[in-house]
């Protein structure tokens, strides 16, 4: 499914944003954890999806998730460091859950893996309630060696689920390189669930968003789920305090040169979507936008005493 003109403006708009949340939040917090390199799996899959489906995002880009389904930046910003202002008045952290009133499933436990399971029941949900609704499952591909990937893919491969899992395939876990996480391609895994497999390049944001959102229109038709490999590369380190100094300087170069935001860009200026000007200034724009929501919610209010009365555990209604 090829994306249109508009399209392809906004899914460079939204690798913007995601780089700019990663600049301006990791200089303020060495914990977080930034997609530096990773922006076309992360604009390539979480643009596009419609009302009512369910958004199972990695952590990694779970900001830019929200943002992509309409969240409001200075809210979700709020979330980092659990403001009153954010959407789960300080309740949960904004980083690793997104807010379920947005359709988005978060990291509720901390475990990485159990998100997979989630995703296979948010598309049970959506079988039962026969509205053409998806659940899109990101994860990692440390986390797809974890049990529940296979439970989910199989759960969903056996009940038909529309549900469709793609792997932000980073080649690392923290520390470990892909060949200490799993042997073969996990790609190569579909077949065994029997279900369709496609291995993309990841830092090509079209191309992302093309095997995205083909899968996820197989799914609305009642077809069943698939297994999406998006290959790329986590340029920075682990956390915004981490140097990576586990991989060598050479590796990362050779992959800054792929990088998803450069070559989308030259791609849009060749084109003539875009032209020079044009293009610092929806750069500049980002820029003032994420930077005036943090400003704002690094000024928002701590929560005070009424957000621990137990009346509700998540947000507002
Ligand atoms: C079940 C579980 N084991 C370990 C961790 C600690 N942990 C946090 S991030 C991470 C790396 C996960 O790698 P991957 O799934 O490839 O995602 P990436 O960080 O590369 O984006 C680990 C092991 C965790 N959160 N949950």
């Amino acid at each position: 499914m090829a994306a249109g003109k508009e399209d392809r403006i906004a899914l460079h708009r939204l690798m913007l944003v995601t780089r700019e949340l990663d600049r301006v939040i990791g200089a303020a917090d060495g914990h977080w954890h930034p997609a530096l390199g990773e922006e076309g799996v992360v604009a390539g899959c979480y643009y596009g999806l419609l009302e009512g489906d369910a958004l199972v995002p990695h952590y990694r880009g779970m900001i830019a998730a929200c943002y992509a389904r309409g969240g409001d930046l200075r809210r979700l910003l709020a979330g980092l460091d659990g403001r009153a202002t954010s959407y789960s008045r300080g309740r949960y952290r904004s980083d690793v859950c997104g807010p379920i009133e947005l359709g988005i499933i978060g990291l509720y436990s901390g475990a990485l893996g159990p998100t997979l399971e989630y995703a296979a029941g948010a598309a049970l949900a959506a079988k039962l309630d026969a509205k053409g609704a998806v659940a899109v499952a990101v994860f990692g591909d440390g986390t797809a060696s974890r049990g529940n990937f296979h439970e989910a893919v199989n759960l969903a491969a056996v009940l038909k689920l529309p549900a469709v899992f793609v792997c932000q395939n980073n080649q690392i876990a923290i520390s470990t390189p892909a060949q200490g996480e799993h042997g073969g391609r996990i790609v190569d895994r579909a077949a065994g669930f029997g279900i369709p497999g496609q291995l993309v390049d990841g830092n090509d944001v079209v191309a992302v968003h093309a095997a995205v959102q083909g899968a996820v229109a197989r799914a609305r038709r009642g077809e069943g789920p698939s297994l999406i490999d998006a290959l790329t590369y986590r340029v920075g380190g682990h956390m915004a305090a981490d140097p990576g100094a586990y991989r060598s300087a050479e590796e990362v170069e050779q992959w800054k040169q792929r990088d998803p935001i450069a070559l989308h860009e030259q791609r849009l200026l060749a084109e003539g979507l875009l032209d020079a000007a044009r293009a610092a200034a929806l750069r500049e724009a980002v820029a003032a936008e994420v930077g005036a929501a943090m400003k704002a919610a690094q000024s928002d209010p701590l929560p005070g005493p009424d957000v621990l009365g137990l009346d509700r555990v998540f947000a507002e209604a």
